[in-house]
């Protein structure tokens, strides 16, 4: 497979794929079986979803319909899920922007740093908004995947090993990130040494110091351990983890019209009960882990440091707008107004 990146916008994609799927149940479900992969382990929240739209599923079909849900590593890297959607030998799968880009060049507007809100809750609003999700809609199918939904799974976190308050503080560090292209080119613009690597490499790429820093929402950092490998845990406010739920089109095209509405319902209800759940686990997973390394250092960037970063984000915004094109340029505008909409207080009629 060819995976290489080139600027912030790649012109991709080769793909191949090599893996057998294992269902990691001894019986196969009686009835109809839908696959979803998770780019997560059991315990996560992307589980959490997979979780309860299962549970809804069984119940609304009166267990006639099973679906496995195949946690991180069990299919492959969140390259090999995606290709495995867009190949239609899975039906669902979590398809975050941080790895998606590559496919998606427009996708990677929700990596922009300092674009989404520092507050969760305003970023749950902005993803429902429907011109924003028609846009992905449109987005997603062009490229050979259906979009079924947007949500957040909490603030993106830096675990370091040395304290960090300006982008000085970042010079050369081994920062790992996701393999989305504009997120080399964020990094880097703070004078780090951006390495993309899978999820299931970070741990180890930490311990053995091949890399040196990590980002990923607290759930995570606490869930993959990031946390024993790491002494300081930096909040720049720059950017929420979001991730999408996609479909495969065929899969979806082929479901009789009741069964696609009984989805389309499920991915509804579940909106507001996912973003309950992340904001929880995030909250509890800070604890664990001060309860469990208490010396660990957390250090929450004043405005002013947060400045500094901002400005050189913008530089990076500027040139991905340059070389999105209309559909990226479009899309960074509606989650911008849907952001700001989101965030303005309510006004009572
Ligand atoms: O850092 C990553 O690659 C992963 N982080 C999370 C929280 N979910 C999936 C993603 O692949």
């Amino acid at each position: 497979m060819t995976r290489r990146a080139t600027g912030i916008v790649p012109l991709l994609l080769g793909a191949s794929l090599g893996l057998v799927a294992t269902a990691g149940c001894a019986e196969p479900p009686a009835g109809e079986v839908w696959r979803f992969a998770i780019e997560e382990s059991a315990g996560s929240v992307q589980d959490a979803y997979a979780q309860a739209f299962a549970a809804r599923i069984a119940e609304a079909t009166g267990g006639q319909v099973t679906v496995l849900v195949y946690p991180y590593g069990a299919l492959g890297t969140s390259d090999h899920i995606t290709e495995q959607l867009h190949n239609g030998t899975l039906e669902l799968a979590m398809s975050s922007p941080g790895h998606l880009g590559k496919l998606i060049p427009e996708v990677q507007a929700f990596l922009l740093h300092y674009l989404l809100s520092p507050d969760p809750a305003v970023n749950a609003r902005a993803l429902r908004d429907p011109d924003l999700r028609a846009h992905l809609d449109a987005l997603y199918r062009a490229k050979g995947l259906s979009f079924l939904t947007a949500f957040g799974e909490g603030e993106m976190v830096w675990t370091t090993r040395s304290p960090v308050h300006t982008p000085e503080d970042l010079q050369g560090v081994r920062f790992r990130v996701m393999t989305s292209p504009l997120l080399l080119a964020s990094y880097r613009a703070y004078g780090a040494s951006p390495t993309p690597l899978p999820y299931g490499e970070v741990y180890s790429g930490l311990q053995l110091h091949m890399i040196d820093a990590q980002v990923n929402p607290m759930f995570a950092i606490e869930e993959m351990s990031f946390y024993e490998v790491t002494d300081h845990l930096v909040f720049p406010r720059h950017a929420e983890f979001i991730t999408t739920v996609a479909a495969s089109p065929a899969w979806l095209e082929g479901l009789a019209p009741e069964r696609r509405a009984l989805v389309r319902r499920v991915v509804d209800d579940l909106q507001e009960e996912i973003d309950r759940i992340q904001r929880e686990a995030n909250a509890e997973r800070l604890e664990t882990i001060r309860s469990r390394r208490p010396e660990i250092d957390v250090i929450e960037l004043t405005a002013e440091e947060r400045a500094a970063f901002a400005a050189r984000a913008a530089e990076v915004r500027a040139e991905f707008l340059r070389e999105v094109g209309p559909d990226g340029r479009a899309l960074v505008a509606h989650i911008e107004r849907a952001v700001e909409e989101a965030g303005r207080p309510e006004v009572e009629p």
